[in-house]
């Protein structure tokens, strides 16, 4: 069974993200997401609207999620491709690059973003609609 392991806050859930997801569970056959904490999304200057909890509950709502875990910390990686024996790492290609360290661990994809769209558009598009 190749497993796959991909990151991220997933807040204000969009089909960037479900594409993300979808692309990473056709690498393989069993997909764990490690969800920011919102402890850690304060180390990454990032304040999610809905809170792990929530975002959580929407994570294993999709089809092409088998397990979210928490993602406490920037260092947890190695440890969790380890642990969870991880064939992929996958992530958006914003973060070309700088996961390269895993490569001594298992395969790093870096998959191409989904254009327009992001969790920030949606908050800067809704604060400028009409009140
Ligand atoms: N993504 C995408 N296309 C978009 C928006 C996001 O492919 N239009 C991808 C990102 O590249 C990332 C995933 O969706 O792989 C989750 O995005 P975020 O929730 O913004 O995650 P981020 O804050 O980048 O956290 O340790 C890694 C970090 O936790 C990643």
């Amino acid at each position: 069974m190749k497993k796959i392991l991909t990151y991220g806050t997933f807040d204000l859930l969009h089909y960037g993200h479900i594409n993300l997801l979808k692309r990473a569970k056709e690498l393989g056959d069993y997909l764990i997401v490690g969800l920011s904490t919102d402890e850690f999304n304060a180390q990454k200057h990032k304040e999610a609207y809905h809170s792990f909890e929530h975002r959580k509950l929407i994570l294993e709502a999709i089809r092409y999620v088998d397990l979210v875990i928490p993602e406490s910390n920037w260092g947890q990686k190695v440890d969790d491709v380890k642990k969870y024996d991880v064939d992929i790492f996958v992530m958006g290609d914003d973060w070309k690059g700088k996961f390269d360290f895993l490569k001594d661990y298992c395969q790093v994809v870096y998959l191409p973003r989904t254009v327009g769209i992001s969790t920030t558009k949606i908050k800067r598009d809704l604060y400028s609609m009409k009140k």
